[in-house]
């Protein structure tokens, strides 16, 4: 059979040398272009393949979340939340209330797709869905916090404290100019005003009403309340939020690089948030109702050495001539939860999420003092509330020990801790001695705040890498106000790198939330075209449109690249256009404005993008896409979208911003997954996530 069709291709070669194909029997050109394709890649074709790697669906969306003044609903990639790599798939204007249904096209491999009511200042309320679900709404999953009956909240006026313990800082800190943590000797306490920090926890014994409770566990010294788990659909929806900012692990090669021991380097986020670039990562009281806080996930082997505490102040508070962080030193810190009460040992292993407990955060009226002392449950207003982790062995409170210390949102007052080697200072950056490519300084926080979907959350880097996601505690709160209109206001903030957020501060609940407005940018689908078939050299650069939703009934269609040679026209844009723009007959090198026979974008000369608007209707994406062919007038034929499976791809459509392969590099081998995926269509689907950087296109 090869021998045969290689007597076929010499006869073609001596037949396209001129200028009429229509002499070339289509059957034979077709099996020419097959045998090409069989010699170039090197396997068998999927006989169902059809080089279009876009799945086609739709979902019904009520718009009810608990929002004012929604303007669209759209549907995403993933969370749109501090995440770059969430795409906007489709999106439909509407008003709360609305039923809309809503098309999207994605890679075939996504299982789970998010959708987002969005309000006409851009605050987004998200809600995870399956893909092949026929519907979802909101509802109450996204309700901001609670409101509380009058029963739901503990009256007391009183809370018997304890003798409290010395904190590692201040017992350090005695130790004089010098103290001594497993054999290294360190200088970072000398002088360094900590020695009268003093923890405090409520004694045991006590009762509290309305179902909150102190750990009927000797020395918790913790008061709680039991609560109903996630709402429907919540668990989902707060998976992927943490999870698509947070994840643990490393999953790339960059990860790698930026991670230690396999864990993430999420410290980019946690200082893009508003909370760290304001704040300092305190959270500010509004005095409407409790402050509380829910654990919902402690991802760490070190779960039952982790204790968290908390103070406040009003900055006013601040004595005059007095430095602030001394003040802070100094400030008494109250115990809120004894994390080893929250999860068991499987949990914390396999990083389960939860909501099942709801801790207070009682207000101490006054100095504290053993016994009783005044306090309410109400959190007044004015407050700045901070947060810490005490790390230590349970009932061991020896400062000789590496992994004992106190770590706190404000990183300030991490600096002595961070010194600590053998396990706080590895997170540090390189270039100060730690084990992270960027990784923290030593002023750097270790607890973090954001908010997100209506919640606020809290997450900490307990240890000695820098992924912040050991423990991520939801900030409750319980207002005991009605609920008002919303008190907004806009704020504009600069991140570290520079950039501008626009941030929504919010008083409707008992503290006030800063959430930044995301925009998220149009999913992008790539079309690749072979020029020439018959002797195609598969770098899939001929011709590459990129294409992306304008809105519900237009698309935005670019010519980005021609890797060809020949005279090639681009056919078929179907739908209403601005023809001031056209594309649609015309030839490539015209479009590009570059000279016949050059090629631009694929490696050499570069070229503007040239681009249209298209009035698409009811047509997807991939329809529109499907339409769209190229003519070859120097070889005289036209390559489209074979409407038969599995013949070889001198198209093909990715449903992502393909990154293609440079001139003359075959996409087999600037995509090592493509080759699988060819031969079995449900293998390596998400084959073009996983370049070989150095054989791809990336704009030099
Ligand atoms: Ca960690
Ligand atoms: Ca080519
Ligand atoms: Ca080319």
């Amino acid at each position: 059979m090869k021998s045969y069709l290689f007597i076929l291709i010499s006869a073609i070669v001596l037949v396209s040398c001129g200028p009429d194909r229509d002499a070339i029997n289509e059957q034979i050109y077709q099996e020419s272009v097959k045998y090409n394709a069989e010699k170039q890649l090197g396997i068998t074709i999927d006989l169902n393949q059809t080089w279009n790697a876009i799945k086609e669906g739709s979902i019904t969306v009520t718009a009810d979340a608990d929002l004012e003044d929604i303007v669209k609903v759209q549907i995403l990639t993933e969370s749109p939340f501090y995440n770059d790599e969430a795409r906007v798939l489709n999106s439909v204007d509407c008003q709360r209330g609305d039923v809309v249904t809503i098309t999207y096209e994605i890679p075939a491999y996504l299982t789970e797709l998010v959708a987002s009511c969005v309000n006409s200042k851009g605050i987004q309320r998200i809600k995870v869905f399956k893909v092949g679900d026929l519907s979802v709404s909101f509802g109450s999953s996204t309700r901001a916090g609670t409101r509380a009956e009058a029963s739901e909240i503990p009256t007391f006026t009183s809370i018997k404290l304890k003798s409290p313990v010395s904190s590692f800082n201040a017992k350090r800190a005695q130790q004089g100019a010098s103290c001594t943590i497993d054999g290294k000797t360190y200088t970072e306490w000398s002088n360094s005003n900590w020695e009268n920090e003093q923890m405090w926890d409520p004694a045991d014994g006590q009762t509290f009403d309305n179902g909150w409770k102190l750990d009927s566990e000797k020395n918790k010294g913790h008061i709680f309340r039991d609560i109903a788990g996630f709402d429907e659909g919540e668990l989902a929806t707060v998976q992927k939020i943490i999870n698509d900012i947070l994840y643990k692990y490393t999953v790339t090669k960059e990860d790698n690089t930026y991670g230690v021991n396999k864990r993430r380097n999420n410290l980019r986020f946690i200082k893009q948030t508003p909370y760290f670039t304001l704040n300092n990562n305190y959270i500010y009281t509004n005095g409407k109702g409790c402050v509380t806080l829910i654990p919902i996930q402690a991802y760490t082997d070190e779960f039952k050495m982790n204790h968290i505490y908390y103070y406040y102040y009003k900055p006013e508070d601040v004595p005059a001539g007095m430095d602030e962080v001394d003040y802070i030193k100094s400030l008494p810190k109250y115990k809120a939860i004894q994390v080893e009460r929250i999860e068991t040992t499987a949990q914390s292993k396999e990083g389960a999420f939860f909501r099942n407990k709801e801790f207070l955060l009682p207000y101490y009226k006054n100095a504290p003092h053993v016994g009783d002392n005044e306090a309410s449950a109400v959190f007044p207003a004015g407050y700045k509330i901070g947060f810490l982790n005490m790390k230590h062995s349970n009932g061991n409170y020896s400062f000789d020990n590496v992994k004992h210390g106190c770590t706190y949102g404000d990183g300030r007052l991490n600096y002595a801790v961070n010194h600590i080697e053998g396990h706080f200072k590895t997170a540090m950056d390189t270039s100060i001695g730690g084990s992270v490519k960027e990784g923290m300084k030593f002023n750097d926080p270790r607890i973090a705040c954001f908010s997100a979907n209506g919640k606020t959350y809290m997450t900490f880097e307990e240890g000695a890498d820098c992924n912040f996601s050991d423990m991520i505690i939801e900030i409750g709160g319980i207002s005991v106000t009605e609920p008002e209109n919303e008190e907004t206001e806009e704020i504009v903030v600069k991140d570290e790198s520079g950039l501008s957020h626009t941030v929504l501060s919010s008083q409707t609940r008992t503290i006030e939330t800063l959430e930044p407005i995301f925009e998220n940018e149009a999913n992008v689908y790539t079309m690749c075209f072979e020029d020439r078939p018959v002797n195609a050299d598969y770098d899939m650069n001929d011709v590459v449109l990129k294409a992306s939703r304008e809105n519900n009934h237009s698309v935005r269609i670019r010519v980005v690249a021609c890797g060809a040679q020949d005279v090639v026209t681009l056919c078929g844009i179907e739908g209403e256009t601005d023809q001031s723009r056209y594309l649609n007959n015309r030839e490539i090198h015209d479009i590009l404005h570059i000279g016949m026979g050059t090629f631009a974008n694929t490696g050499g000369q570069k070229a503007e993008e040239a681009w249209e608007v298209v009035e698409t209707g009811n047509m997807t994406i991939a329809q529109f896409l499907k339409n769209i062919y190229i003519e070859n007038n120097t070889t005289n034929t036209t390559i489209k979208m074979s409407s038969k499976s599995g013949e070889p791809p001198c198209v093909i459509i990715v449903p992502f911003d393909f990154r293609y392969p440079k001139e003359g590099k075959s996409i087999t081998k600037a995509y090592t997954g493509f080759l699988k995926w060819a031969e079995d269509l449900n293998q390596n689907q998400d084959w073009y996530t996983a370049p070989e950087q150095s054989l791809i296109y990336t704009g030099n």
